[in-house]
């Protein structure tokens, strides 16, 4: 369904006069709605479409998102914060609905537009950076008290690391595009890290860490940070929010963070792992879940880093062999080249190990 179309079924303020696309997600189509008012002034939404084909069950992600977000917002009230920029509200439907399911099966849902902030790619500075840590490790915490069992697996074994890399032989296996000869170099980086990956999901189903309600999708354009005060405003993204691990959420958030380029950056010389990013974030991602953290989810934590952007690079490398059909791309090779720059993450903090470590035992 066109996007115009789409919006009329919204109860926004106003008149729409524009629809736009908008934002560098990787996964729904985001607009941007301009409404007028006859007195003059104007209001902004947001309004996506769900990606059908990575979100197989819409309801239940919607399900989440109702729920968490009702929950976010009394703890939001609870702080003193102000709820209308600290947490998303969904725009009802004009037949009262909390999204629109359309005739052809499309889900469509609208959120308040959080004006005057940004979604930033790579952070200005560390400070930056440790409060989108700091707000990170909060929606944890805040989400601390509810039932992680009932929440709706939106996506089984997101975050499953032998999982993705069994999907990855298989795409590497069916070979669909031709394109492995290409990249034999980073197939053979993956290869070569099989073991291991099944640390973290093996912690969680031994119950050596705790399963908490996680995000699990903490990149730094997933939280709006204010333009003026360059202070993280609102997480969002909450599509994937599940159960999980606060490691999860930390080392995503690690991966996307503390590189000093953007993930699709193709001269890799410039892609390095910026240690002082990383202290900042982790500082401020403890800082954030409020003491909460176990003495062994923090010995894991440099760990997660590592692990959360390999599986990253991975399942890069996997849309690659298998077509690009999962994440948006621009251009052919685009996840190929996003694979790389994790794989450069990926070898440079197996070198910085044990300053990492080091770095986290030091954090507040
Ligand atoms: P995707 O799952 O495709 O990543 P997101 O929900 O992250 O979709 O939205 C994509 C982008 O749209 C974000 O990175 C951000 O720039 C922008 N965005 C999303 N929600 C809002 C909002 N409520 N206010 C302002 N910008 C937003
Ligand atoms: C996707 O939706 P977005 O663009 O914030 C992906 C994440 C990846 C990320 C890599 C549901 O995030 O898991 O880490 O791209 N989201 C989903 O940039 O697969
Ligand atoms: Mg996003």
């Amino acid at each position: 369904m066109n996007e115009y179309r789409a919006a009329d079924n919204f109860l926004f303020g106003g008149r729409v006069t524009d629809v736009s696309p908008y934002g560098n997600g990787h996964i729904n189509d985001t607009f941007a709605v301009t409404c007028v008012f006859d007195c003059g002034g104007s209001l902004r939404y947001i309004m996506q479409r769900l990606n059908a084909n990575v979100f197989p069950d819409r309801d239940g992600l919607m399900r989440n998102m109702i729920a968490v977000t009702d929950i976010l917002k009394d703890a939001v009230i609870r702080d003193g914060g102000d709820p209308e920029r600290e947490c998303l509200r969904l725009i009802p439907t004009r037949d009262g609905k909390k999204y629109y399911t359309s005739p052809e099966g499309e889900v469509w849902r609208a959120t308040q537009f959080i004006e005057n902030t940004d979604a930033y790619l790579v952070a200005d500075d560390a400070e930056m950076f440790r409060d989108a840590g700091r707000a990170f490790g909060k929606f944890i915490a805040r989400l601390s008290d509810f039932d992680a069992s009932s929440l709706f697996e939106v996506i089984p074994d997101f975050h499953n690391t032998a999982k993705r890399y069994d999907v990855f032989l298989r795409a590497l296996d069916a070979d669909v595009c031709g394109r492995a000869a290409d990249a034999a170099a980073e197939i053979a980086f993956v290869k070569a890290r099989r073991e291991g990956c099944s640390v973290l999901v093996d912690a969680l189903a031994e119950g050596r860490i705790p399963t908490r309600v996680t995000h699990n999708d903490t990149k730094l354009n997933n939280v709006l940070i204010d333009v003026d005060t360059k202070k993280a405003v609102c997480v969002i993204d909450l599509d994937t929010v599940m159960p999980g691990t606060m490691l999860y959420d930390f080392g995503d958030g690690v991966r996307a963070g503390c590189s000093t380029a953007k993930e699709d950056e193709k001269d890799l010389s410039l892609v390095d792992f910026d240690m002082d990013l990383f202290r900042a974030f982790a500082g401020g991602f403890l800082h954030g879940m409020e003491g909460s953290v176990t003495e062994e989810e923090r010995r894991l934590m440099p760990l997660a880093a590592r692990m959360m952007t390999f599986e990253c690079g991975m399942r890069f490398l996997t849309d690659h062999l298998a077509g690009d059909t999962y994440f948006k791309t621009a251009y052919p090779g685009h996840n190929l080249v996003r694979a790389r720059t994790q794989f450069k993450l990926v070898s440079r903090m197996e070198e910085l190990a044990k300053e990492m470590e080091r770095a986290v035992r030091e954090s507040e």
